[in-house]
């Protein structure tokens, strides 16, 4: 082969191994996107922004992406670009970049990720961190917090304290305390304001064995899956139901997809702000309080901001579904129905933290 030719040959190959990295690289962002289509749409977009963000600031920054399973119309959204704001005005040392929408991953995998440093920060729901730390199941067993300030005294006190130092051994630090909220049951089949209405309902459950076992008890059929795959399963009828917080029926278009909604507010569930051990160990302390600090700061934004979107989301969706609203004494009876499981889990979770918790909750009621 002549000088030339083999020029030419070469040309080909770099060429074609371009057109291949671009082709390939334009729709990864996407893919593990739940929601509905629109939503996909949006994150997409969105992951492009970030990214060139990213690329266009110069410097030696480090990069903390922010990963939650949510959408970017939720309140922890809302919270998550309050973090972001309040760190990058005092040190150029991080970039904040938020992903929603779980297009990184689920609860669980996530904390997957920052055990093994492949993600900074991940924002989830206490309940999947049971399958790390059997202690926190604490917040699971049910009709236990009865409002939202018992709920943070007992998360800003000594025992939030104590349970947010648990997950170290696991790799992961929590920094602090963020709100998901009170849980509320919506579903596609029927009104539910009586326990009897569960009976043989499908209902899709956070990975955590209280939950399934106290929906079991309560005569539904409970399945545990990823909060990623929830919109396509309730759209598709694999499953009849869900229970969430208002703001997220409302910001993950559940409504769209559910016909009843029922305020059982059955159990309220923490978000927890979460970062990689790996990765803060090697911040200065200097670094590290200013992470801390922007994390909690950011989390009392978020639960002030949940709180209003919770108002407003409830009065809107009464607008898209019908409402039930379960009678004190129709509660008694779902307590009654998921006594029995507090007592079984007592020892799965460990009975002194159980009973520190009770404790706790009955000193600020
Ligand atoms: C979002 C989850 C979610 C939770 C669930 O990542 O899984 O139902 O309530 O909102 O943390």
């Amino acid at each position: 082969m002549n000088n030339k030719k083999w020029l030419t040959v070469m040309f080909a190959f770099a060429l074609m191994l371009l057109l291949a990295a671009c082709g390939g690289s334009s729709d990864g962002e996407t893919e593990d996107t739940g929601g509905d289509t629109e939503e996909q749409t949006d994150t997409g977009e969105d992951a492009g922004d970030e990214t060139e963000a990213a690329e266009e600031s110069s410097g030696d920054a480090q990069t903390l992406r922010i990963s939650i399973g949510v959408t970017d119309a939720h309140p922890e959204y809302e919270g998550a670009m309050k973090f972001k704001e309040l760190v990058e005005e005092q040190t150029d040392d991080f970039e904040v970049e938020v992903y929603h929408s779980g297009q990184i991953a689920g609860d669980r995998e996530a904390a997957e990720m920052l055990q093994q440093g492949t993600l900074e920060i991940t924002i989830p729901s206490t309940s999947p961190m049971v399958n790390f730390v059997p202690e926190y199941g604490v917040f699971d067993l049910p009709f236990t917090i009865p409002n939202e300030e018992v709920a943070d005294a007992v998360l800003d006190g000594p025992f939030g304290d104590k349970m947010l130092g648990m997950l170290e051994d696991q790799g992961m630090v929590g920094l602090a305390w963020w709100e998901n909220g009170f849980r509320n049951l919506t579903n596609s089949s029927k009104p539910v304001s009586s326990v009897d209405d569960l009976e043989g309902l499908d209902l899709r459950t956070m990975e955590n064995d209280i939950h399934l076992d106290a929906w079991n008890a309560m005569g539904a059929n409970p399945t545990p899956m990823a909060f990623p795959e929830l919109f396509s399963a309730l759209q598709q009828g694999t499953i009849d139901g869900q229970e969430n917080p208002y703001p997220t029926i409302d910001t993950s278009n559940f409504y769209e997809v559910q016909d009843y909604l029922s305020g059982t507010n059955h159990v309220y569930t923490p978000f927890i702000f979460l970062i990689s051990k790996q990765i803060w160990d090697g911040f200065s302390e200097e670094q590290q309080t200013i992470l801390r600090e922007a994390a909690v700061e950011a989390g009392k934004f978020n639960r002030e901001r949940n709180r209003e979107v919770a108002d407003e989301s409830l009065e809107m969706l009464k607008e898209e579904m019908e409402f039930s609203e379960i009678t004190d004494e129709e509660l008694e009876r779902f307590r009654d129905a998921v006594e029995p499981v507090i007592e079984d889990h007592k020892s799965s979770i460990g009975a002194e933290v159980v009973d520190e918790y009770l404790a706790e909750i009955e000193k600020h009621e």
